[in-house]
């Protein structure tokens, strides 16, 4: 009878809100740096979110809405002049301490570690931008809080490809049945639920509409006692924020 040995957690959107204030500034600001007259505003990054990676977003956003770039521009080093910029501007912003982790986040992180339940980062973003936010968040030994941090271009396909989660499942030793993957977005779901594990979903105003089927359950937030989760699919019974407890009982009936 195999138990809930380990949590794999997403980073962007799912312990923080890292896309709308983090990463998507960042970009703006790399363009501005860079003397490009380009910004990416709150809803035009929405639809460029459908792209996993920032360098592949990058390229999406120059293929579809600046085709006049293709002739006249060397894209590849252009993306990586821009995506180099935007990392420096992100880790300034992570490092600030201006991303909060969402609510509940801490918490379950705490009490996972308490009841020797392994944890894994599992992210498209860069392991830089991994620690910045936790250092920033958790305090500078956090990173030591997971056994295994499986982010960027660690692996050949991103989201929704499985890859790299099938990579933090070999670096953990572990069975698909013995993890729990916690996610924010669609490409995160498929991602995780194509290497065979069952993830939980915590959306966010970027990932509200997506379509999260496969989904073991689909909730507003983690929560926290004094400020409960919205169920949006499956059963929580009476539950009204996330912990072991809940992510156990989640688990045992899936
Ligand atoms: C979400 C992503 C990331 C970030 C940008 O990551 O798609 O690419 O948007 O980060 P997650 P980079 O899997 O944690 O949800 O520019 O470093 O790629
Ligand atoms: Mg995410």
């Amino acid at each position: 009878m195999s138990t809930l040995k380990a949590l794999l957690f997403d980073v962007d959107g799912t312990l923080a809100d890292t896309e709308r204030d983090g990463h998507r500034v960042a970009f703006n600001r790399a363009f501005a740096e860079t003397g490009l007259n380009w910004n990416w505003g709150v809803g035009l990054y929405g639809e460029l979110l459908a792209v996993s990676g920032g360098k592949e977003r990058l390229r999406f956003y120059l293929e579809k809405w600046r085709p006049e770039c293709n002739a006249t521009t060397d894209l590849d080093d252009l993306i990586i002049r821009l995506h180099l910029a935007k990392t420096r501007h992100y880790l300034d912003l992570a490092s600030s301490g201006m991303i909060p982790l969402r609510p509940g986040v801490e918490r379950l992180l705490r009490e996972a570690r308490t009841a020797d339940i392994r944890l894994a980062i599992v992210t498209t973003t860069s392991p830089e931008n991994v620690t910045a936010l936790l250092s920033a968040t958790l305090g500078a030994g956090s990173m030591d809080w997971f056994d295994v941090i499986a982010a960027g271009d660690c692996v050949p396909r991103k989201k929704p490809a499985p890859d790299i989660y099938s990579l933090a499942l070999s670096q953990l030793g572990l069975k698909v049945d013995e993890c729990l993957a916690l996610e924010d977005s669609d490409n995160g779901l498929q991602s995780a639920t194509c290497a065979g594990i069952k993830t939980l979903v915590t959306v966010n105003e970027y990932t509200k509409h997506q379509n999260f089927t496969g989904a073991a359950m689909v909730l507003s937030q983690l929560g926290e006692p004094y400020d409960g989760f919205e169920v949006l699919a499956g059963d929580a019974g009476t539950a009204t924020f996330v912990d072991l407890a809940f992510l156990r009982e989640l688990w045992a009936h899936l």
